[in-house]
């Protein structure tokens, strides 16, 4: 009897606690709509014959999985699963030398939102930028190979939630940072918290030919939390929005504590005029970052406050508006960039705050908007004729509103509890219409039961006609932030790398292949091609690496089929080891060789009829 009514009780109070606060209330998600897929004209609308394929890409954050998950719309099949900021064993990611060196100490990461590069406020098709909120990371993926190029830690900044958010012409990528930590994670008693903590906003950039990311200043603002941005366009280029909360600057308990006071603040800010700022020496140097110290260095930086606890900010295609929205306030709230460009112009300030001016409220406001019974209004996302659509977190719907008017044109039940939605190349200068995808955080009894917890869910929601129709549901892994959708035709993966005879790494014929030893160092110079290993096509046995318990053994394997899709993988038994070498490439993986025995090695990927016969044996020769 006590048993059972200690967790029944428990969880009625934990129940009673949780709906008065967000991400918590899931009672209250409304009739369930099942979206009919059977009517021909929407089986229609996603079926994608053999031999077609689909219109877009769809990118999805992998969240804490650290993966990013490549889908085909309208079809929503899961295509690929890239991995980002985690270890993938299908892939090797993480095993091979330069995988594991572009992950650093960490095994895993937290990947939140996908950005691809832009021109001229277009996808442009060349990269895709993503961050890690738990180490505190960014990276850059190409569109050519789907495969990560580099992997920034940025110093100074602990959660970097916030972007990726590119500018128009992807200048800069903006990482503020979700948890106030003091400068370089030193120690500081939480007493000290105003003084000595900071929310580092670094600005980042990538440089293309070197296919690198790097930190080229940062701001040291207040020790907030920094939640969502967005870069402005059109007449806005040159600001960036960031929201805030915990203001309060609450250092415990933030669930109740950071939710106190009415209003928190939008960051605008013009990064034209601190990347000038810093041209002029207007910074100090910590920990060899150039950092902008608001109450020392002033200009280019002002606060707007908003409704409660904001979560998302998004700018309008026509780069006219910000539109911002609080997880605990039910209501959506536009703002003026030209409004806060005139009050900025006329010093219409109420205050300051860490040497940052408060723009007055109503000075920068262009309407509040506040559908009826609409809760937990998360992001917005646009359509081609200027519509927008917003995610209920709470009341579980998508609603379709007006920015101009305010006027609301359409509300959609979703299966359930959306975080950000996506819409065909949504937040671009020219959104496409057409699709919208709602990324749903509970699936319940969306699908078979695999257990307790279920997959995550993506619902396509048909845009074309008058009404939304959701006409598709499909489950992915934990956990879809953000998306990115774009046009397929933007990008143009290749099909095989090219030789690169500059490598010294690579062997491209079988006479090239070759074991070499300096001192307790073993060197193979190997090729994989179907279906056989040879490490060294002039010794008795080809496919065998033999060498001394202690030495180190560094292999470079290049797949010499220059032909699509014949991937061949490469394991050696009983050691943790793992890596894949595509159409063209060479990866090289290197590991001591501590343990004397015999280890078969195999190919890991399917490849050819005899891919089981695709082995080979590494012998350790006992030391003594
Ligand atoms: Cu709202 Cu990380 Cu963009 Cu999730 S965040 S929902
Ligand atoms: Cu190569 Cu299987």
């Amino acid at each position: 009897m006590k048993k059972k009514l200690i967790p029944a009780l428990s969880g009625l109070l934990v129940g009673i606690v949780a709906s008065t606060v967000f991400f918590a209330d899931y009672t209250n998600v409304g009739p369930k709509s099942v979206a009919d897929t059977s009517t021909k004209s929407n089986a229609e609308k996603v079926y994608v014959p053999f031999g077609e394929q689909d219109e877009y890409y769809l990118f999805a954050s992998g969240g804490h999985s650290g993966q990013m998950f490549i889908y085909g719309v309208p079809s929503m099949r899961h295509i690929r699963t890239v991995p980002v900021f985690s270890q993938d064993s299908a892939t090797g990611y993480g095993w091979s030398d330069h995988t594991k060196e572009l992950m650093g100490d960490y095994t895993w990461g937290d990947l939140h939102h996908p950005a691809f590069s832009e021109t001229k406020g277009e996808y442009d098709g060349k990269w895709m930028f993503a961050t890690d909120v738990a180490n505190s990371r960014a990276a850059v993926m190409d569109l050519e190979t789907f495969t990560v190029k580099d992997i920034l830690d940025v110093p100074n900044t602990s959660g970097p939630h916030c972007a990726m958010f590119v500018t128009e012409n992807t200048e800069y990528m903006f990482l503020p940072t979700r948890f106030a930590v003091p400068f370089g994670s030193e120690y500081a008693s939480l007493d000290e918290y105003s003084s000595k903590y900071y929310g580092v906003m670094s600005a980042v950039q990538f440089n293309e030919e070197k296919e690198e990311l790097g930190v080229s200043w940062q701001v040291a603002l207040p020790p907030w939390s920094y939640d969502l941005s967005d870069a402005g366009k059109g007449p806005s280029h040159g600001w960036a929005v960031v929201t805030t909360y915990n203001t309060e600057e609450a250092t415990t308990n933030l669930e109740i504590n950071a939710s106190q006071a009415d209003r928190d603040y939008i960051v605008l800010f013009n990064w034209k005029e601190l990347e000038k700022m810093v041209a002029d020496g207007q910074y100090e140097e910590v920990n060899g970052q150039k950092v902008i110290f608001p109450e020392k260095h002033k200009g280019g930086l002002y606060l707007v406050p908003v409704a409660k606890s904001p979560h998302g900010v998004d700018v309008t295609p026509d780069g006219k508006y910000f539109i911002a929205s609080g997880k605990l306030a039910p209501a959506m709230t536009v703002f003026s960039f030209e409004k806060a460009f005139a009050a900025i112009e006329a010093g219409d300030f109420s205050g300051e705050k860490y040497g940052m001016p408060v723009i007055n409220y109503e000075s920068v406001m262009e309407r509040e908007v506040n559908p009826e019974n609409a809760l937990g209004p998360l992001h917005t996302q646009f359509d081609d004729k200027g519509m927008a659509y917003t995610t209920m977190f709470i009341s579980s719907e998508i609603v379709k509103w007006d920015p101009t008017t305010g006027e609301t044109v359409d509300r959609v039940p979703v299966q359930y509890s959306p975080g950000h939605s996506v819409a065909a190349e949504g937040d671009s200068v020219s959104p496409d219409g057409k699709w919208l995808i709602s990324l749903n955080k509970i699936a319940k009894d969306s699908y078979l039961s695999v257990g307790p917890s279920h997959p995550e869910s993506m619902q396509l929601i048909d845009l074309s006609g008058d009404k939304m129709e959701v006409i598709l549901s499909a489950p992915v892994n934990p956990e879809p932030h953000y998306a990115q959708i774009i046009k397929a035709d933007k990008l143009s993966p290749i099909e095989v790398y090219p030789k690169d005879e500059t490598n010294p790494d690579a062997v491209y014929s079988q006479d090239q292949t070759r074991i070499e030893r300096k001192g307790n160092e073993v060197h193979v110079y190997g090729i994989a091609m179907r279906s056989k290993f040879i490490f060294d096509a002039k010794a008795e046995r080809p496919d065998v690496i033999e060498v001394n318990e202690g030495d180190k053994v560094v292999i470079h394997l290049t797949n010499i089929d220059f032909d699509e899709d014949i991937t061949h993988g490469f394991a050696i038994n009983r050691h943790d080891l793992n890596m894949e070498v595509q159409p063209g490439q060479t990866e090289t993986i290197s590991f001591t060789a501590d343990k004397a025995g015999t280890f078969p090695i195999y190919c890991t990927n399917f490849c050819s009829a005899l891919h089981q016969e695709m082995t080979g044996y590494l012998l350790v020769k006992p030391s003594n």
